[in-house]
């Protein structure tokens, strides 16, 4: 079992995640509209992600016996100048994102919950990796993105991005 507050900040997390697909989902429609497909594949690939994000959250209140409580995702329609900018906002939501893991970690300590607790370790690791993995992309889109060959060549690239589904265990 979990307590209140532990239930209500993992359902909170929930809704950030699925508003995470969302976000990446609309930067993908814009990527595709200005003919980046590579890219735009890249950022939908990270929306299914996204989704996998929140299901084993949503699975692990389930396992635990609390109640799932789905709240509507809002999220703002930005516009972007360029691939450059999509980056840019990406990596601060991340950041976003990070320390609203923090905070659920920090809870659970607070609350002696320890279990969840170990269970959030897999989201503070998957943080690392999600900041690191945008970083490199900017560089990449900073460094090519101005010459279209080499555009072409990153955007190509981009668009290998393989998804692989997320679970606990992966
Ligand atoms: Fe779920 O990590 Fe990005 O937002």
């Amino acid at each position: 079992m979990i307590n209140d507050k532990v239930r209500e900040i993992l359902n909170e997390q929930i809704n950030k995640e699925l508003g995470s697909a969302y976000i990446y989902l609309a930067m993908s429609a814009y990527l595709a509209d200005i003919g980046l497909y590579g890219f735009a594949h890249w950022t939908e690939v990270q929306s299914r992600e996204e989704i996998d994000h929140a299901m084993i959250l949503y699975k692990y209140i389930l396992d635990r016996k609390a109640k799932v409580v789905l709240k509507p995702i809002q999220i703002d329609n930005e516009e972007y100048s360029g691939p450059v900018e999509v980056c840019e906002k990406i990596y601060e939501h991340e950041r976003m994102i990070t320390s609203s893991i923090d905070c659920v970690a920090y809870l659970t300590e607070d609350e002696c919950d320890l279990a969840t607790r170990n269970f959030i370790d897999w989201y503070l690791n998957e943080q690392i990796e999600e900041e690191s993995s945008v970083l490199k992309v900017l560089s990449k889109f900073k460094a090519f993105g101005s010459e279209k060959a080499s555009l072409y060549l990153l955007d190509k690239e981009l668009g290998e991005r393989e998804y692989s589904h997320q679970t606990y265990e992966s």
